[in-house]
């Protein structure tokens, strides 16, 4: 079963993948039998009061499997999902395995722009959402996303409050029947291995939301191999605190690695230090994964934690820049051995290891996982530059996609005529093959871990009529390492500020992230010598108003922030 609009890896290289054991073409929901046969009573997953052995997971699952097909989801079809961290996700993203059926992970911030977008790129055939979520009506929202698709599309619904007309998870969760005889039927029509088994977003290109086609092969490898990067094993014990609709809390190595290899994975829904601690402490948690800015609210609260954090063996900290002094500051300050991430939704994952010396874990961003990740360093001509000198990063490799999901004018920027990835980070290489973020090339805000494309705020906020012209650019944040800063030259006569603009954004239901927190009024924008918008010069402007002083150039003619 092949999806229009997905890019496959060569033939000659799928071949070679196969023979050298990354891609083990198994698909993911019959990986998920094995688990239960071999650690059937062990805990697989924590959630609050739920705990799930790999038997009732595996069971539910197929249970679930069935349920959606009852409801007229197919091999083939794509999903819509939108959840919190809880383990009915987990569930649902292997039942949806067992079908055939690829869910586009959506994050419970997105609203009707972001959804309605991703429904119609996919193609989906049902949403899946939390009944009310942070006082937040998600059942409507998955109604209207649902009604934009057409009939057909049906909505379910996690939660005690199902709407007539909706289905409800949790029916559809039913194990009643011989599970034996499910699982025969479920084997009898899985999909191949190297179909797509989920969606993940990328917010780190042009425009809308692209999304990125992972399939069982190459995601299955992504976890078990940075699995075995990080040591993960049976006695592994990893914390989500992040969206586990993130790459980072799902699968590298996250979620699906722990139950690979018979460990366990708490699921908590917010980041929140004290909570965390305590289920650090409660569930003798082993490893976990945060952003910079989360990393930061746990070290400012850890000396006063009256909470027993010293099983934490490994922290892992990812998504976004983290410099060598605060690096070690986390080194010094946190639970647990600090574990430098930089990774990608795309593919490439790179890691310390938990037995680099101290310095490298301070100063790099760690090294791929695989001795078929190929890597690129160039410069803007895509001439390689020579070795420690910095430029940007290409990429390929078995687990990282030739191309995003119908996006075909995308791709043709977006990945080299021969599937480079340009990731559009600036990085450099060491001799151990380490790399160090230096930056980026790709026009985006990094709001602590959550990628915002500049194009689509832009593109948002010129619908405005007080909007003459406008740039967004990244304003440094103290907590979230960058937000979101509006330049805008107004429509004569209309004034306008932040309230005007979160109003705005709200009434088009778009994701609060992205709201421009600061706004920086200009008489016009400044222009570079071939008359495109200067955003270095604007970059440069945003961050100087942010120091508490008054703005150095004389066009940043007013200034607001939340
Ligand atoms: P996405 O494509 O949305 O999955 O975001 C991946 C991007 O996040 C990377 O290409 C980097 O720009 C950024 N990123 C991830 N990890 C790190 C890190 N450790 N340091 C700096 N940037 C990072
Ligand atoms: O930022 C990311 O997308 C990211 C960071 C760390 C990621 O996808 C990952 C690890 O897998």
């Amino acid at each position: 079963m092949t999806r229009t609009g997905f890019v496959p890896w060569p033939e000659h290289l799928a071949r070679e993948y196969v023979a050298k054991g990354y891609w083990r073409q198994r698909p993911l929901g019959a990986l998920m039998w094995d688990w239960a046969e071999a650690y059937g009573d062990r805990v697989a997953l924590v959630d609050g009061p739920h705990r799930l052995t790999y038997r009732e997971l595996a069971e539910t699952a197929d249970a679930l499997a069935e349920g959606l097909a009852r409801t007229g989801v197919r091999h083939g079809d794509n999903i819509l999902v939108q959840l919190p961290n809880c383990w009915e996700f987990i569930a649902l993203i292997l039942a949806c395995a067992r079908l055939g059926v690829a869910p586009v992970l959506a994050l419970p911030p997105h609203r009707e722009h972001e959804l309605t977008h991703l429904a119609r790129l996919a193609g989906v055939t049902a949403v899946v959402a939390p009944d009310r979520w942070r006082d937040f009506d998600h059942q409507t929202l998955a109604e209207h996303v649902a009604r934009d698709r057409g009939a057909g599309c049906r909505v379910l619904v996690l939660g005690d409050t199902v709407r007539p007309g909706n289905t409800g998870v949790r029916a559809l969760m039913d194990r009643a029947g011989d599970p034996a005889a499910r699982r025969r039927r479920l084997d009898a029509s899985a999909p191949a291995a190297d179909e797509v088994l989920l969606f993940l977003l990328s917010g780190g290109t042009t425009g809308l939301p692209k999304i990125i086609a992972r399939t069982h092969n190459d995601y299955e490898y992504n976890a078990r191999r940075s699995g075995e990067v990080c040591g993960y094993d049976e006695d592994t014990v990893y914390l989500a605190v992040l969206p586990v609709a993130h790459n980072f809390a799902l699968g590298s190595p996250g979620v699906l690695a722990a139950l690979m290899c018979g460990g366990r994975a708490v699921l908590l829904p917010s980041p929140q230090p004290a909570a965390a601690f305590a289920a650090i402490e409660r569930e003798r948690v082993t490893v976990t994964s945060l952003v910079p800015a989360v990393a930061r609210r746990w070290l400012a609260a850890a000396p006063t934690s009256p909470y027993d954090t010293s099983g934490l063996r490994l922290c892992q900290v990812g998504g976004s820049v983290l410099s060598a002094t605060e690096a070690a500051d986390l080194m010094a300050g946190l639970p647990g051995r600090l574990q430098q991430v930089f990774g990608m939704a795309e593919g490439l994952l790179n890691y310390t290891r938990p037995d680099d010396p101290d310095d490298i874990v301070r100063t790099t961003q760690g090294r791929p996982i695989c001795a078929d990740d190929e890597v690129l360093v160039v410069d803007e001509d895509d001439v390689p530059v020579p070795a420690g000198r910095s430029g940007r990063l290409l990429t390929r490799g078995p687990y990282t996609p030739r191309g995003y999901f119908a996006a075909p004018e995308h791709n043709a920027r977006a990945f080299t005529p021969d599937g480079w990835y340009r990731t559009g980070d600036v990085v450099r290489r060491d001799v151990a093959g380490n790399l160090v973020v230096e930056g980026r090339t790709k026009d985006l805000i990094n709001r602590g871990g959550e990628k915002i494309s500049a194009d689509e705020v832009e593109d948002l906020l010129r619908a405005l009529p007080h909007v003459a012209d406008v740039a967004v650019v990244p304003a440094p944040h103290r907590e979230l390492g960058e937000s979101v800063c509006a330049c805008v030259v107004p429509t004569a006569g209309l004034a306008l500020d932040l309230t005007e603009i979160r109003r705005f954004f709200h009434e088009r239901g778009v994701a609060s992230f992205k709201t421009p927190e600061v706004l920086m009024l200009l008489d016009a924008l400044p222009r570079t010598p071939v008359g495109k918008t200067d955003k270095k010069a604007l970059r440069k402007l945003a961050g100087e108003a942010h120091v508490p002083r008054q703005p150095r150039s004389p066009a940043a003619s007013a200034l607001q922030r939340l």
